[in-house]
């Protein structure tokens, strides 16, 4: 393509924040301050972009000799990507409370005029983290909620609401591109940066995930120690039976953001149950699932626990995990009923 013609065509294209101020109006938070919100969590996006697109070049791999409140090995960009994201949020002053991963308690933010915003924000600053050495993608996770109706100081319990509540949600893949996407529950659209202009393009607009899919994304290793029901499904997804498109393939990343992305896109269910290891799953629900999930059922999918809708558990810790079926919504399905006849043998 000429370049004058590319310059047009990037011309063309619909910038994240005008594609917010026109679904401004569209929703009741149209005071503005949602929309600025939005744009204070794509600025971090585009920082913590900046200091991915230079790992391996500045040192910022490994870890910070830290664990985290998971028990995890927090690694450098991990505290990179949560520093960008309090930074950016402390500086628009539309959120009063942020829920992360590499935080042990909620983190209450004063503006300087001590205003305070009305808006939660609970975040998975960089998912998938271990994987940034091997340059396989990785990504940040965000949640929105409001402050409840009549409640002054934002605490801990203000964020512990149910999935269903939330207003946004959306992850950003720092892949072979960067792409944001997001949902206020008007559909899901994605977003791509363009590093050359700095900013994200409305490249997936109104974003539908298929019925089903030709994949399926777990970690096999743990197949010992999955409930029976699981099991089974898994032999049924692999074997031969052309007419129902079956064997599927597996395809799993060990980044959850970038099988879900994936996913999304093409069709597919992402899985990680409870297992002898993780008694509740491995995912967290505040900022891992529920914001996939939000996501997901935006754009035509499911999310499950593998037998209730993971948008309406009632939370009471920030950090708790949940077992997670995601994905296409027939696919989601068969989970559920694999694993709720797990002892009839009609699909042994
Ligand atoms: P496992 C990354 O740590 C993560 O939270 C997800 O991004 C990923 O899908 C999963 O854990 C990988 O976990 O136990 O399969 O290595």
């Amino acid at each position: 393509m000429q370049p004058d013609l590319l310059r047009e065509e990037i011309g063309a294209f619909k910038t994240l924040e005008q594609f917010i101020i026109e679904q401004q109006g569209t929703f009741d938070h149209s005071s503005g301050a949602f929309s600025r919100l939005l744009r204070d969590i794509s600025v971090a996006a585009k920082l913590v972009n900046w200091h991915m697109r230079r790992a391996g070049i500045v040192d910022v791999f490994g870890n910070t000799g830290e664990i985290n409140v998971q028990g995890e090995v927090q690694q450098i960009m991990d505290l990179l990507a949560h520093k960008e994201f309090v930074r950016a949020l402390r500086r628009g002053g539309e959120c009063c409370l942020i829920g992360s991963e590499e935080h042990s308690e909620a983190i209450p933010i004063r503006t300087a005029d001590s205003s305070e915003g009305k808006y939660i924000v609970l975040l998975d600053p960089l998912d998938g983290s271990s994987n940034i050495e091997v340059n396989v993608s990785v990504g940040t996770i965000f949640s929105i909620y409001q402050l409840p109706e009549g409640v002054k100081e934002a605490t801990l319990e203000s964020a512990l609401q149910p999935g269903i509540k939330q207003i946004g949600a959306g992850y950003i893949v720092y892949g072979s591109s960067t792409i944001l996407v997001y949902t206020t529950g008007q559909g899901v659209n994605g977003f791509t940066l363009d590093p050359s202009i700095g900013e994200f393009l409305l490249s997936h607009p109104n974003i539908r995930t298929p019925k089903k899919g030709g994949m399926y994304s777990v970690n096999e290793g743990n197949y010992e120690s999955f409930a029976r029901g699981l099991k089974k499904h898994i032999k049924w997804m692999q074997q031969e039976n052309e007419e129902e498109g079956r064997p599927l393939s597996t395809r799993y990343i060990g980044s959850f953001v970038a099988d879900f992305h994936r996913n999304l896109l093409k069709g597919g269910l992402y899985i990680y149950p409870a297992t002898q290891k993780s008694p509740n799953g491995k995912l967290r629900l505040m900022y891992e699932a529920n914001p996939l999930a939000f996501i997901a059922e935006q754009a035509g999918g499911a999310a499950s626990t593998g037998n209730s809708r993971i948008l309406e558990i009632v939370p009471d810790k920030l950090h708790q995990r949940t077992p997670v079926y995601i994905g296409s919504l027939d696919m989601v399905r068969t989970a559920q009923q694999f694993l709720a006849n797990e002892h009839s043998v009609d699909n042994a």
